[in-house]
């Protein structure tokens, strides 16, 4: 099959590119982690045992006995589900932690577990590295046991814990700083140090991408369902906000801001079963392969990552019943994004623009780059012959900001006839449209609206199951 790939008017060299960009732009670690943007999250610890979502933290630590426990297991699955690290409830809001801390004396080391040798996170650090996935760890500041709660030493605690996590068991690829803070009308009141935790991580993690509801490194999406804004600018304006309460509104963070100030894209959080730790109530209630997929698309499929909740169960494994979700899914995006129909040959071909109908370009990192009329060029692909496609999967190269505010795709039949026209709005690091199927011979991609000179980096298309179409 030969495929013609014709664009018109590509004028530009990327020499001098990064003159013309202004800032916001992402760091290389941000890049780095967009570029990996499906983990799975890990929410273990006393509620497991106690059937509880939020510990009072005045359980007994002899309630935490995960006899089976195999973060080995849980790293297999992670693989096999092609997800890229673990990211584990360290401490959530009941204070427990899971490894023998020296700040705290409700931990692994107070249990009967392992006759109180045990250490979840040295156990999972060196299952990561045999397994070659990433780690990551949540530390609640919120902490419903810690006698230095509400008082101002307790900020010393929780950075004193972050540098002993990172000491220990690090390195990690992210680090999570929840915004819950449940303490009632009579509960304490904590002023967090925000700013000291920020410094402390840095000084001790500087390559660790760090998320709380409004960054530093990346932003909550704002609801708990895994769903990025159809529109999703990684940009967000922080000034005048805080952590927690005092964060923008939720379809803000949803959306971002198209002309915020910093480079801090979306984390979409989601667990598998509806609650975050394992209930045994809600085994037949875990999310079916097809709506995983569907989470997908609208997470990964808007430009966001996915941090998939997979909670162990008591015995320290994960279920069949999410493993067998997990490797269902996996199934899914395997069969529906293994072989674009334009081919690696000829992605290659595109890439170089080999095409005389292509000006050269000098990087593999553009396919499309239009010049200042933008709107008078656009990107075509001819298929030798008619072919059913009900997907397209677009990439922005945001390594020079996220620039694209709008775009239209046509389908047309092999009579040029217009059988579909929708526009779209941003791109970023990658957008997967779906649609009803279509029997076509042409696709145009059109640049409708842009902040500065927009970049594609990619474009794949693909025929996936009819039953997967985004409704
Ligand atoms: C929330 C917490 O309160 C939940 O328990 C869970 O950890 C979720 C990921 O974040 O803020």
């Amino acid at each position: 099959m030969k495929i013609l790939f014709t664009s018109i008017c590509l004028c530009f060299s990327l020499a001098g590119i990064t003159q013309i960009y202004e800032q916001p732009l992402p760091n290389a670690k941000q890049l780095t982690w967009q570029n990996k943007p499906f983990y799975l999250f890990m929410h273990f610890g006393p509620n497991t045992f106690t059937d509880l979502e939020w510990g009072k933290g005045s359980e007994k630590e002899e309630v935490f006995n995960p006899v089976a426990l195999d973060c080995r297991q849980w790293c297999r699955i992670a693989k096999a589900a092609g997800a890229t690290g673990i990211v584990i409830t360290a401490k959530h809001h009941d204070g427990f932690c899971l490894w023998p801390s020296a700040y705290s004396k409700h931990t692994v080391a107070q249990s009967s577990w392992r006759n109180g040798k045990g250490d979840v996170l040295k156990e999972l650090s060196s299952a990561c590295r045999e397994y070659g996935l990433s780690m990551g760890v949540y530390l609640s500041p919120w902490d419903r046991n810690h006698p230095a709660y509400g008082t101002a030493s307790y900020n010393e605690v929780f950075m004193h814990m972050m540098e002993e996590v990172v000491r220990l068991y690090g390195p990690f690829f992210e680090f999570w700083w929840d915004g819950a803070n449940g303490e009632g009308p009579n509960g304490k009141k904590m002023m967090y140090d925000w700013h000291g935790f920020e410094s402390t991580i840095r000084r001790v993690a500087p390559n660790t991408m760090v998320f709380s509801d409004i960054g530093p490194d990346m932003r909550w999406v704002g609801n708990e369902n895994g769903i990025a804004g159809t529109t999703n600018w990684n940009l967000l304006d922080t000034a005048g906000f805080s952590r927690g309460a005092g964060s923008p509104p939720n379809d803000t963070l949803n959306q971002g801001n198209v002309n915020g100030k910093n480079w801090i894209p979306a984390e979409c959080d989601v667990s598998i079963r509806p609650g975050w730790f394992y209930h045994v109530k809600e085994d037949s209630l875990v999310k079916s392969p097809e709506k995983l997929f569907d989470i997908y698309l609208k997470s990964v499929g808007r430009g966001a990552n996915l941090i998939l909740n997979v909670p162990p169960d008591p015995r320290g494994l994960i279920s069949s019943f999410d493993s067998a979700a997990l490797m269902g899914f996996a199934k899914l995006r395997q069969e529906s994004f293994a072989n674009s129909l334009l081919g690696e040959k000829h992605r290659i071909q595109i890439l170089k623009g080999t095409s005389e109908k292509h000006s050269s370009l000098e990087s593999e990192n553009t396919i499309f780059e239009p010049c200042n009329h933008y709107t008078e060029e656009w990107l075509q692909i001819h298929f030798d012959d008619e072919q059913i496609v009900n997907c397209i999967r677009l990439n922005e190269g945001i390594q020079y900001g996220q620039q694209i505010k709008s775009f239209s795709i046509k389908l047309y039949d092999k009579n040029f006839e217009l059988l579909y026209n929708n526009s779209y709005t941003t791109i970023g690091h990658q957008r997967i449209l779906t649609f009803p199927g279509k029997k076509i011979k042409y696709i145009e991609v059109r640049i409708l609206d842009a902040k500065q000179n927009p970049v594609i980096s990619g474009i794949d298309v693909f025929r996936i199951s009819e039953k997967l179409v985004e409704q």
